[in-house]
């Protein structure tokens, strides 16, 4: 079904047709607006941006540019199309009509899975409020800005949801998701890396590269809820998602190429010297990411998740695709866990697992932004090597919370532990550093902060000197 623009929420699911719920999602929109301003892009209403804004949810149109003030980004709700044969692909009600409603014994269940996924999105524009201020160049400042208005847009998403199908618990849940803010020490948000701070470019490119590809798993994963209208919410978000990861993985290569070209241009490694971003400090700045962004997904043995897919709530990555009985209960799972105080290999009911089996498709996904970064490095010459840290390394949820581990994997004591940390995450002077680069925004058409590279094409390819943000 075609977007209709005409309405005061765009929408695809004739929400003209059900009054009440229009008055109500009517009524909660000055409230996420008054949200936006308060705790959205910092001093940015007036700007005219160059931004993507879907017009339909099918191939040709949900990449529609044009310059628009972000308070006046037409925030809607957008399912993807709806296909009237689908059926649960697993769990106890495998081969039963997908639920165009939600079923009765599910919904708590269903309900805390959307709020959890609800209160990300806004968290993420929060931690990344200030970042404007101090872009490198129009090119990033308007891809912040798009990434911003569409976490906006996947805030709409769930609240669609929680309105339309929770009832008045919905409602105070939709509202509870303005309520709750990143860091707030009296109402924090749900999940632990969403309460980190974003202060600096590098944090951002790291957090859009390994955190927004939680949001891509998780998000996979629920596209395979028996919910429908829960999968098709999620379906079209992943396609908003892919453009977040490729600002974080284009974003992290850039940095890359402009400490290589440096280092071999003046023939140092002491880049900090020459204002730039060194290699020893983005890994560090990779470790920390990575560690909080496995945390997202839970504890490697978990009931909840094992009743999420019996109930057919919650799948695996591109279910439908894996060759097995989708049932899981005689199948097994070999992962890593923790045993008196060592990691020792399990294996386990592939049904309890099912977080695990998700964070090994994630870490595997996660490698090959590194391949290419290592690539910028090795063809400059240079002998150093990004790498993933163990998995066990800095976490504070899941079996190996309470072990010590280095990066490569090692159990140590914690005293050990501290005595490394300064050389494995990012320290209070190495982030002095990094915010020390962050100079006044960059706001020249076509010029670049020069610890950053230029990027290697344009969005939508325009030039490389158009002007993406017009200050007015
Ligand atoms: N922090 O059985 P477990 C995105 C709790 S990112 C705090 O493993 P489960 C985005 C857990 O709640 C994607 N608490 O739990 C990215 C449970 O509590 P109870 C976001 C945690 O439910 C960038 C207990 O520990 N979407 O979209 O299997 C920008 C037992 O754990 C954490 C989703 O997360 C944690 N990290 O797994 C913008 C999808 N982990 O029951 C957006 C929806 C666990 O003991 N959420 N706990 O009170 C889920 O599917 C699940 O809630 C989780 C947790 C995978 C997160």
């Amino acid at each position: 079904m075609a977007i209709d623009y005409s309405q005061l929420i765009p929408n695809n699911v004739d929400l003209a047709s059900d009054r009440r719920l229009q008055r109500a999602l009517e009524n909660w929109q000055p409230r996420f607006l008054d949200w936006w301003k308060g705790m959205g892009p910092d001093g940015a209403s007036a700007f005219d941006v160059y931004l993507r804004t879907a017009v339909s949810v099918d191939a040709n149109g949900w990449a529609n540019f044009d310059y628009v003030k972000m308070p006046e980004y037409r925030w809607g709700i957008f399912l993807a199309g709806q296909d009237p044969n689908r059926q649960i692909a697993y769990g106890d009600n495998k081969g039963k009509p997908a639920w165009q409603d939600v079923p009765g014994e599910l919904r708590s269940t269903l309900r805390r899975l959307i709020v959890t996924q609800g209160d990300t999105e806004p968290a993420s524009v929060e931690q990344q409020r200030l970042l404007g201020k101090t872009a490198p160049s129009l090119y990033d400042l308007r891809n912040l800005f798009q990434i911003n208005v569409e976490e906006g847009r996947h805030l709409w998403a769930m609240v669609y949801l929680l309105h339309a199908y929770f009832g008045r618990d919905g409602r105070e849940e939709a509202e509870m998701l303005l309520e709750r803010h990143s860091g707030d020490p009296d109402k924090p948000r749900i999940l632990g890396a969403f309460n980190e701070k974003t202060p600096d470019w590098l944090s951002f490119f790291m957090f859009t590269y390994f955190t927004d590809r939680d949001g891509k798993y998780q998000l996979a994963s629920l596209a395979e809820s028996g919910f429908d209208p829960l999968a098709r919410s999620c379906r079209f978000m992943l396609i908003e998602e892919a453009h977040h990861m490729f600002v974080g993985e284009s974003g992290v290569q850039r940095i890359v190429q402009r400490t290589c070209d440096l280092m071999k241009e003046h023939k140092t490694d002491d880049v900090r010297s020459l204002g730039a971003i060194d290699l020893a400090t983005m890994q560090k700045y990779l470790n920390f990411h990575f560690s909080v962004s496995l945390d997202l997904f839970g504890q490697e043995a978990s009931t909840n998740a094992a009743n999420y897919y019996t109930m057919g709530v919650k799948g695996r990555y591109l279910e439908t695709r894996i060759e097995d009985d989708h049932v899981l209960t005689d199948s097994t799972f070999d992962m890593d866990t923790a045993e008196a105080n060592r990691i020792v290999r399990k294996t386990v009911p592939a049904l309890s697992a099912l977080n695990e089996r998700l964070r090994n498709d994630y870490v595997e996904d996660c490698a090959k932004g590194l391949l290419r970064w290592n690539k910028v490095i090795a063809d400059a010459g240079i002998t150093f090597e990004l790498k993933l840290p163990h998995r066990a390394f800095n976490r504070r949820i899941g079996a190996f919370a309470e072990l010590s581990v280095t990066p490569d994997g090692k159990v140590v004591s914690e005293a050990e532990w501290k005595a490394g940390e300064s050389k494995w995450l990012p320290t209070p002077e190495d982030r002095a550093y990094v915010t020390s680069l962050m100079g006044p925004a960059v706001v020249e058409p076509g010029k670049f902060a020069n610890w950053i590279a230029p990027p290697q094409r344009g969005v939508n390819n325009q030039p490389a000197n158009f002007e993406y943000v017009r200050f007015n």
